[in-house]
């Protein structure tokens, strides 16, 4: 992995309506992310946050804070790539997933085929007509891929950022109907919690990192602590039981980083209001440390 990372914190919750995400930043820089990274001996730049707008009265129509995101969004689209441009490794700190539009918008472009590992107990994969929520935090990777809103899609202006053969989806277990049809109708590749129960972290791991090696030429890590179980990470807004497992997740992150495949990352929806003594910012740093090269001995 590349030796200079470059950290920007997105205090956004305009994805979404449970207030409170916009301090994932600051949780997970409390829990030492920095000190972390160079004890590790990367040298880290942080760049501080971004200024998120306001959140936008209810329309009771259609998605929730669009304009609001889609500013943020071409924001941190140009501010990932700038950091891109230096050479350096991007490590997006949310903030709701929906920041996800403006960090594969950021990186996408010099990559023919970038894959994405989206670890996650939902899909993210509506549009504003398959949507129960009209929350944009369940959006992002349907966005990536072309579809939903023009002012969300056309955020770096290219479209798609990524193809549907080269996504990952880990962790699933909580998608909506017009997810699942866009799942199937796309071939999108997804090992959902029965899957992981199955054959074990070690094979889903081994045979997502084989698949990408073969067919991308980059991967980004987009990681929503929703992924793990909520035992293991309280401190998020859409909790889901029966996740992934804290022992599961450092596993997955440890072969990703020998597998040397991982070309940015970002670490999603910590809520620290809904969190127990920060403890998912913690488990977040120690995952971002085997991703990053720690091991026990
Ligand atoms: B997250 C949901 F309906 N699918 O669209 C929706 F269940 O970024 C949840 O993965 C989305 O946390 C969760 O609102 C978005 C809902
Ligand atoms: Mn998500
Ligand atoms: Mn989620
Ligand atoms: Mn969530």
């Amino acid at each position: 992995m590349k030796k200079q990372i470059s950290i920007i914190g997105v205090p956004m919750d305009l994805g979404q309506s449970r207030r409170g995400v916009d301090m994932g930043p600051s949780a997970i820089r409390y829990a030492g992310v920095v000190e972390k990274l160079e004890a590790l001996g990367y040298s880290v730049e942080d760049c501080g946050d971004l200024s998120i707008g306001r959140s936008e009265r209810p329309t009771h129509q259609g998605l929730k804070n669009l304009k609001a995101v889609a500013k943020a969004s071409d924001e941190l689209y140009r501010m990932v790539k700038r950091e891109v441009g230096k050479g350096r490794f991007p490590l997006v700190l949310g903030g709701d997933h929906s920041i996800a539009i403006g960090t594969l918008a950021g990186i996408s472009r010099p990559y023919k085929n970038l894959g994405v590992i989206w670890y996650d107990a939902h899909g993210d994969l509506n549009t504003e007509a398959t949507s129960p929520s009209g929350n944009i935090h369940g959006m992002p990777l349907a966005v990536s891929l072309g579809y939903g809103h023009s002012l969300l899609t056309s955020i770096g202006g290219y479209q798609p950022k990524v193809k549907p053969e080269n996504i990952v989806i880990i962790g699933a277990r909580a998608l909506d109907d017009g997810e699942r049809v866009f799942i199937k109708e796309k071939g999108i590749r997804v090992y959902t919690m029965h899957e992981i129960d199955r054959l074990g972290m070690t094979q889903v791991m081994n045979e997502t990192i084989e698949y990408l090696k073969e067919n991308t030429d980059g991967v980004h890590l987009s990681l929503d602590l929703d992924g793990l179980d909520p035992d293991d990470a309280p401190g998020v807004g859409t909790p889901v039981y029966g996740g992934i497992s804290y022992r599961e997740s450092h596993l997955a992150m440890e072969m990703l980083s020998e597998s040397d495949l991982v070309t940015s990352a970002e670490f999603v929806e910590i809520n620290p209001i809904l969190d127990i003594r920060n403890k998912t910012a913690d488990v977040a740093v120690e995952l971002l440390g085997s991703l990053f090269g720690e091991r026990l001995l």
